[in-house]
């Protein structure tokens, strides 16, 4: 369904250009009158967009920042990529005030904590500065749309079946998320709770969900500490790119990687040596960069005025084709980059991110 071609919009990209004299896409298009009392004519291109991780410190987001950078090139803005190197969502707020002081056209969020930077991006928004958050949602006040990886019924849905598979539907498994108030994990683990509801599972029993902070020391220490407390674990699900390499390498150390099943959203280049003894055989993720890229777009439309948050709406995102603006699980306005990437031993060296 997807068209590799550029829609008329794709096409005026990158020239900055008066609007009345191109799509029309603002309330001045199709006015004759002089740019003076028609206001300030809008840009198409040339904005500026400061792109903030959560934080600089996880190979994920580095992933996202190169996508970024491709986009705007694409499309002739500029990208400013910069981030706390904690996972902290207080130390994202002086990044967002930043970009709200020096003028920035946009600015594109993954957050770990949507209540700690909520206020500051409601700061931006006062000044004129458009937020598109991806991946770790804001609250939905503090944004025009989220840019989301994938679905979350369909991710959290998948990670239980993945590790269900392994355990042969029975026994003890933990989680091992990242920070307590990070919206995308506890989002997906919301929607494997639901999983975990259908009959299938009913001699599974979750017996704890572990917090790692997406910090791979706290990740490694959370993971001995559910190895000790629950000697008959059968499995580990873990949603976090940073929650799932400590936890492989913990099992490797252990030697429980064949009786304890690992599975959630890891990095290919993460996890490829661990997939190579056995201690992960089946996991997911998405293309990190392309993400980082329909983020972008999005920004740049939503900037130009092309989109507003309206459902139905669709864009051209350059070499991914076109997107519309849904609701998804109960969340709107999202864009949905697609269906996750699964990765095996029989995969795992196709991949190189
Ligand atoms: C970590 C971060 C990120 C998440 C991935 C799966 O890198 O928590 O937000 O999308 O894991």
């Amino acid at each position: 369904m997807r068209k590799r071609k550029l829609g008329l919009f794709g096409m005026v990209i990158g020239l900055v250009l008066a609007v009345a004299s191109t799509v029309g896409l603002t309330a001045s298009a199709g006015t004759a009158k002089p740019a003076k009392s028609a206001g300030p004519a809008v840009k198409l291109a040339g904005f500026k967009i400061y792109f903030i991780p959560k934080t600089t410190t996880i190979p994920v987001f580095t992933q996202n920042g190169i996508g970024a950078k491709e986009a705007a090139t694409k499309l002739g803005d500029t990208v400013t990529y910069n981030g706390p190197t904690d996972v902290s969502g207080a130390k994202q707020v002086p990044f967002i005030d930043s970009a709200a002081s020096q003028g920035y056209d946009a600015i594109v969020i993954s957050t770990p904590d949507p209540a700690a930077v909520a206020p500051a991006l409601k700061r931006a928004t006062d000044k004129g500065v458009k937020v598109v958050s991806y991946d770790g949602d804001t609250t939905p006040d503090a944004r025009t749309i989220f840019v989301a990886p994938t679905t979350n019924k369909g991710i959290g849905a998948y990670q239980v079946k993945w590790v269900a598979s392994q355990m042969h539907f029975k026994g003890q498994f933990a989680i091992l998320s990242a920070t307590p108030t990070s919206g995308n994990q506890n989002t997906w683990i919301k929607f494997m709770k639901l999983e975990l509801k259908k009959k299938a599972y009913k001699n599974m029993t979750l017996v704890k969900i572990a917090y790692g902070n997406d910090n791979p020391t706290d990740s490694a220490k959370q993971t001995q500490s559910l190895l000790q407390a629950y000697p008959k674990l059968k499995g580990i699900i873990s949603p976090t790119t940073v929650g799932i390499q400590a936890a492989a390498q913990e099992l490797q150390q252990e030697g429980k990687c064949k009786s304890v099943a690992l599975t959630g959203l890891g990095l290919p280049n993460d996890m490829r040596k661990y997939v190579k003894k056995g201690c992960a055989k089946k996991f997911g993720l998405w293309n990190e960069k392309d993400l980082g890229y329909l983020a972008t777009y999005v920004a740049h439309y939503v900037v130009a005025k092309k989109l507003d948050g309206s459902l139905g709406q669709t864009f051209t995102a350059g070499r991914l084709g076109k997107y519309k603006v849904v609701a998804s699980d109960g969340n709107k306005p999202v864009v949905v980059l697609g269906p996750p990437l699964v990765f095996t031993p029989k995969n795992i060296d196709k991949y190189h991110f």
